[in-house]
């Protein structure tokens, strides 16, 4: 998988892309980043990547050139994304849509936005993370390349997680316990400790289900549960236990 990211702040990336799963997608060859400076790509004496809106306004805007002679510059890898609060919302199953092909490319915006052209003219699309404002995409292309990363073949150590999180697919995880069997009075839910392999399936699917019609029922929204999901329902009727601090 090769991603191609534009920033005026490469070496905001050094860190998240060295460590962890994506550092050492990266050492296994699994994932190639290139990160472009569109500074680089400047011709003026100031190196400038920004100028005054037109009409008017508070703060600079990205401007178009940089950011143009940097993509043709380069050639990177379709499609181009822009990441912007105003774009599609990134969704699990479009970071899978990601990793089914072989790359993809990312800019960053910074300042108060992005010269229209560049979504209109040079991208193939505007992405975002979610409806809040960050002071520049980086943030949001760590999320985008994290999220796909993990996807790739190969990539998580435990390939058994894939096809259990398919199984689980539109659901929110189950809740995981580990030693010890109690913490400051607080026990591990005993089933998790009786052996049944298959008891344990059902009440974490159980769990999940409880989970996601208390949390995030428009998960669940248009799809009625199945007869067998209703019937771990009632065989696990425990309602997702509240939580809060013990102070
Ligand atoms: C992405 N949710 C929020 C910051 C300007 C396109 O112009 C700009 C883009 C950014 C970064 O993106 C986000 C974002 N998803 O803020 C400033």
């Amino acid at each position: 998988m090769r991603v191609d990211v534009f920033s005026i702040f490469p070496e905001w990336f050094s860190g998240p892309l060295d460590a962890s799963l994506l550092g050492r997608a990266r050492v296994d060859g699994r994932l190639e980043v290139r990160i472009h400076d569109p500074r680089g790509f400047t011709t003026d004496r100031h190196r400038s990547v920004d100028d005054a809106p037109y009409g008017g306004g508070a703060g600079m805007v990205m401007a178009p050139g940089p950011l143009f002679d940097a993509v043709e510059a380069v050639g990177p890898p379709r499609p181009l994304l822009l990441l912007s609060a105003a774009g599609r919302r990134f969704d699990q199953a479009f970071a899978a849509e990601l990793a089914a092909g072989s790359g993809f490319s990312l800019i960053c915006g910074r300042y108060e936005g992005v010269d229209q052209r560049v979504a209109d003219h040079l991208c193939d699309g505007e992405l975002s993370i979610g409806d809040y404002v960050l002071a520049g995409g980086e943030v949001a292309a760590a999320v985008v390349i994290d999220a796909v990363t993990r996807l790739l073949p190969g990539v998580m150590g435990n390939e058994e997680s894939a096809g259990e999180e398919s199984f689980a697919a539109g659901l929110l995880e189950y809740p995981q316990y580990t030693r010890p069997p109690e913490f400051r009075g607080h026990a591990v839910p005993e089933v998790l400790r009786s052996g049944d392999h298959e008891r344990v399936a059902r009440w974490r699917r159980a769990q999940s289900l409880h989970r996601t019609l208390a949390r995030r029922p428009d998960l669940l929204a248009g799809r009625p549960l199945s007869d067998a999901d209703e019937a771990l329902l009632r065989e696990f009727p425990g309602r997702f236990p509240p939580t809060g601090p013990d102070h």
